[in-house]
């Protein structure tokens, strides 16, 4: 046991659905890994979601951001539940978390474990291991329009999108940072043959930014043959920068080529460390097994892992990623998503033991 113990304020929201049983799953392994490494954390929970929604008509208190804003870091485990519109449990607490607490880096690693099939035939771990870089803030995410002439058959709607040169130059810089501490090798996702003024710009902007990298090297892909390519050649991807709804549609491929959605991490990064980051799995509430105890927790582990990483505990994070490994590569504990019978606390204690 370490001597010089460091302590964080972590702030749970664990959300709905499969949210209240992954969180706890995290937090388990977190303790572990914490005792192991000399961290302790002191915990809050906030019980923020479709329930307080149903109770309160808001997702969240108006003070709600307020009140999570002094913490080091924020857990989320997920958000939506039928009875509540996805628009509005989106846009009345992960949307706000992530835009007013700046986080504007939504980090995604995609990663084949050691013991996971991946559905693409021929492919090893040597293959899959990149990040997508998915702007957190603006883009095609917006509320920013509306209807008109509402029930006639002239009824309309517009949305805007919003792209604006900070926001742009932002996400690409901090992508071509990430490049150059891995690979050397960045990706633009783009859709400027359709998409004819948000898009042409990130791609002038893409095309300026990198002329400060002149070490990483670039490739541009319209989205669609993006999305081709992950499946027929994933192993040419390092880094990937997406705008907003790009880079949420191309994780989930992502984390599907890897074997399952239920493993993969995700981090809402505030760079500057002004305000709290928030750590989640991509994964969603998963209503159809939610209350069953089927869920796998690895995706929320691997983002308190993420989450040790960012709060400088690099030796913590890279055990807990180290013991998530060697139980998927001895394969005896396997959740449903894996194929397997085991159950979020078998699989969490699993993980516990190792460390
Ligand atoms: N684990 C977070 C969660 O519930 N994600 C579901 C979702 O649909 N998120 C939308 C997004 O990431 O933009």
């Amino acid at each position: 046991m370490a001597t010089n113990v460091r302590n964080f304020r972590i702030a749970l929201v664990p959300g709905d659905g499969i949210g209240p049983e992954v969180v706890p799953a995290a937090v388990q392994v977190l303790e572990a890994a914490g005792k192991r490494f000399g961290v302790s954390f002191e915990w809050k929970e906030f019980p923020w979601g479709c329930t307080y929604y149903t109770r309160h008509g808001r997702m969240m208190p108006e003070d709600g951001i307020a009140s999570v804003r002094g913490f080091d870091a924020i857990l989320l485990g997920a958000v939506g539940y039928p009875g509540v519109p996805d628009h509005v449990s989106l846009w009345g607490l992960l949307i706000p978390l992530r835009r007013e607490l700046h986080q504007y880096v939504n980090l995604r690693p995609t990663r084949l474990l050691p013991g996971i099939r991946t559905p693409l035939a021929g492919r090893t771990a040597k293959d899959i291991d990149f990040v997508i870089v998915r702007e957190n803030n603006e883009g095609e995410y917006s509320s920013i329009g509306g209807r008109a002439y509402g029930g006639t058959d002239d009824e309309f709607v517009v949305q805007e999108s919003i792209f604006t040169r900070k926001g742009v130059d932002r996400i690409q810089r901090y992508a071509f940072e990430l490049a150059r501490k891995r690979r050397g090798h960045l990706t633009s996702a783009t859709k400027s043959n359709g998409i004819a003024v948000t898009m042409p710009y990130w791609d002038e902007r893409f095309a300026e930014n990198g002329k400060r990298y002149p070490d990483v090297r670039t490739a541009q892909f319209h989205i669609d043959i993006l999305a081709a390519h992950f499946v027929q050649k994933p192993d040419i991807f390092d880094v990937v920068v997406a705008s907003n709804l790009f880079g949420d549609i191309l994780s989930d491929l992502g984390a599907a080529i890897a074997g399952s959605i239920g493993l993969a991490p995700a981090g809402n990064i505030n760079p500057e460390g002004q305000y709290p980051s928030m750590f989640e799995p991509v994964h969603g509430s998963a209503p159809d097994i939610a209350g069953q105890g089927l869920a796998n927790p690895i995706g929320e582990i691997a983002s308190g892992a993420m989450m040790l990483e960012h709060l400088g505990c690099p030796e913590a994070a890279a055990a807990i990623d180290a013991a998530i490994e060697r139980v998927l590569a001895e394969g005896k504990c396997r959740t449903r998503d894996l194929g397997g019978g085991a159950t979020t606390a078998e699989m969490t204690r699993a993980i516990e033991a190792i460390l």
